[in-house]
């Protein structure tokens, strides 16, 4: 809620801080003064509120050591803003003049970045650059109009590698202040950032010397099946911004519907510059926001098309087994460690159903449970979930999806013929001149013990 009735004295002073320390995801904040604008809903996470003081809207960022819950039974030390990472999302209107007051309560001095505003260069938030860093105790003020409509971030520029590896990041969304021709109203709007952790299974602090191989892949600092469901109503318009703030792109593929890229960190997209996908690569620091409408009922994956970012924490650097029989080996084994396990020759499914025993404080490498069974994902990975009796402004998660009967696939119990097979592979090859010696080359790998992405 923004506090209106303020006293003089109380005005001249900070904006109380506000903290939000749980990680739903918080209902939209409705402005209750300034501008008014369909706000957006930020995915395990919440809008923070301000004050208006003379006309200028007021923010009180404090960045600070935090415990984000990544995914149930699995908690991390990260660092973020205002009890969470990532930091809360600001929500202001084109025009409006924002006051940032940024409390450093970390260890080591910090800055603010506003990624892609237009702003005067010293409120640009460079440390060294365009103002000195925030030491520890301190509180600087950022202050600028929000020039232009769009899709933003915040972040430290500042000890960066290690600021943004402990998960110090934000949204930040300007709305138009009239309608706009290239922004469509919508029904729904959610926004997310993407970012990757690498904490070793059982421990509890990301190692931030970690350039690219990062083990945990997340959306607001939350690991599937710790995401929230995207709950909409049947033929909604639905906005979906997505920033990255990791160190590789990802390829963001939404089932069931095709959408469209209609805007950039550089604002809009002219219509021109749009047609339908379904699936949008989303590049290390740049924010996409697609449009599509939700006009197929249903429980629709929603995910990072990269395998390994719907995977968690695992030792992975092993032979594909798939398809080698080694239970004689396994029998040998057994006989000198009774729980020895192999793993790996059937596909990795079986380790969900497995549920091998893990550290405490461990996400499992892959699991959620669906209506069907395992559903065998972690990390990056959600589901947008359609339905015809969804309330309007309604994000409750509604359950799973009731299909209508015979809309399911399903086994088939009919006679089987036998598969026609060509008799010879490749009539039109070449034939090779010189062939191998043997038809067969082993090769002995040993597996190194190693947990990262
Ligand atoms: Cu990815």
């Amino acid at each position: 809620m923004a506090i209106s009735a303020v006293s003089r004295v109380a005005m001249a002073a900070l904006p109380e801080p506000v903290i939000q320390t749980r990680p739903d995801t918080m209902p939209p904040l409705v402005p209750d003064s300034g501008t008014p604008y369909n706000p957006v809903v930020t995915l395990n996470g919440w809008t923070l509120p301000w004050r208006m003081n003379q006309g200028v809207k007021e923010f009180h960022l404090v960045a600070e050591p935090v415990v984000r819950e990544m995914a149930p039974g699995f908690k991390a030390h990260l660092w973020g803003y205002n009890g969470q990472s990532p930091g809360p999302t600001i929500e202001v209107v084109e025009g409006d003049r924002v006051r940032v007051f940024v409390t450093n309560k970390l260890p080591e001095h910090t800055s603010i970045h506003w990624h892609g505003q237009r702003l005067p260069s010293g409120m640009d938030g460079v440390s060294g650059l365009t103002q000195p860093s925030i030491q520890p105790g301190k509180t600087f003020v950022y202050e600028f109009v929000a020039r232009r409509p769009g899709t933003f971030m915040y972040h430290p520029h500042a000890d960066e590698m290690t600021q943004m590896a402990m998960g110090m990041m934000g949204f930040w969304v300007t709305h138009p202040k009239t309608r706009h021709p290239l922004i469509d109203e919508v029904q729904r709007d959610f926004c997310f950032l993407l970012n990757a952790y690498d904490i070793d299974p059982g421990s509890y602090t990301p190692k931030t010397m970690t350039m690219t191989d990062f083990n945990l892949w997340s959306w607001n600092s939350r690991i599937f099946p710790g995401i929230d469901t995207l709950n909409v109503r049947l033929n909604d318009k639905v906005r979906i911004r997505i920033g990255n703030l990791t160190m590789t792109n990802h390829p963001i593929h939404v089932h069931g519907h095709e959408f469209t890229v209609t805007g950039t960190d550089g604002g809009p997209t002219p219509k021109a510059s749009r047609w339908p996908e379904v699936t949008a690569d989303i590049a290390v620091g740049q924010m996409r926001q697609i449009d599509f409408v939700a006009d197929e009922e249903g429980d629709w994956a929603f995910h990072c098309h990269k395998s390994h970012h719907t995977m968690n924490a695992m030792g992975h650097n092993v032979p594909t087994l798939i398809g080698v029989d080694h239970s004689g080996v396994a029998r040998k084994i057994n006989k000198l460690i009774p729980e020895y396990m192999v793993m790996g020759e059937r596909g990795m499914a079986d380790m969900t159903e497995m549920e091998m025993p893990i550290p405490d404080n461990t996400a499992p490498m892959m699991t959620g449970e669906g209506p069907f069974g395992p559903v065998e994902m972690g990390g990056m990975f959600s589901v947008l979930k359609v339905r015809r009796d969804q309330k309007p402004g309604d994000y409750k998660d509604p359950g799973w999806f009731k299909h209508p009967a015979g809309t399911v696939a399903h086994e088939y119990i009919g006679p089987l013929a036998e598969p026609a097979r060509f008799k010879a592979e490749g009539g039109q090859s070449m034939p090779r001149v010189q062939q191998p010696v043997s038809a067969t080359e082993v090769q002995v790998r040993k597996p190194t013990s190693h947990s990262g992405h």
